[in-house]
């Protein structure tokens, strides 16, 4: 969030996410735009002058984990003051997605004839399976599907993974 004219003298201001409003230790919910450089609650000192208060200019970035439920499509965020009047000038959000993933090299399957030679009729094959899910989340139920040819006929197995 990034803001002019929010003044730390002045109340009333307040930045909601879905109607909550949004604070931190150094960002009061009811003077959220009050001339602070901060990241995650504490203020930025790496900077020249080194001010606390940024006299107007207001920077933020603030965690607001578990304010947007899980499975929610749509999030409103609302700026509004009863007090200090102040000039939106950024406004970025991101939200973690939790999915399963398969990608790359997460996903592998062999076969070895446990009859040796080639593969005949009657020839017993094991199948090997390796998933690695690199999302963020479990699968609710993942099912795992193969096909063989078989006597010029195809045949498919499934088993949960
Ligand atoms: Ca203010
Ligand atoms: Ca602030
Ligand atoms: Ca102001």
């Amino acid at each position: 969030m990034v803001a002019g004219d929010g003044d730390i003298g002045f109340k009333g201001d307040q930045l909601e996410l879905n109607g909550n409003a949004l604070g931190d230790a150094v960002n009061p919910a009811n003077n959220f735009f009050n001339s602070t450089v901060s990241r995650l609650g504490a203020h930025v000192t790496a900077k020249t002058p080194n001010y606390v208060n940024q006299f107007g200019f207001d920077v933020d970035l603030i965690n607001a984990d578990g304010q947007v439920p899980n499975g929610a499509t749509s999030a409103s965020l609302t700026l509004k003051s009863a007090g200090d009047g102040f000039y939106p000038a950024v406004i970025t959000f991101a939200t973690d997605l939790y999915q399963p993933v398969l990608g790359g090299n997460a996903f592998q399957k062999s076969v070895i004839d446990l009859d040796g030679g080639l593969v005949l009729p009657g020839d017993v094959l094991e199948y090997a399976f390796f998933l690695q899910n690199r999302g963020t989340t479990a699968p609710p139920t993942w099912w795992c599907a193969t096909r063989c040819r078989w006597a010029r006929r195809w045949c498919r197995a499934r088993s949960r993974c």
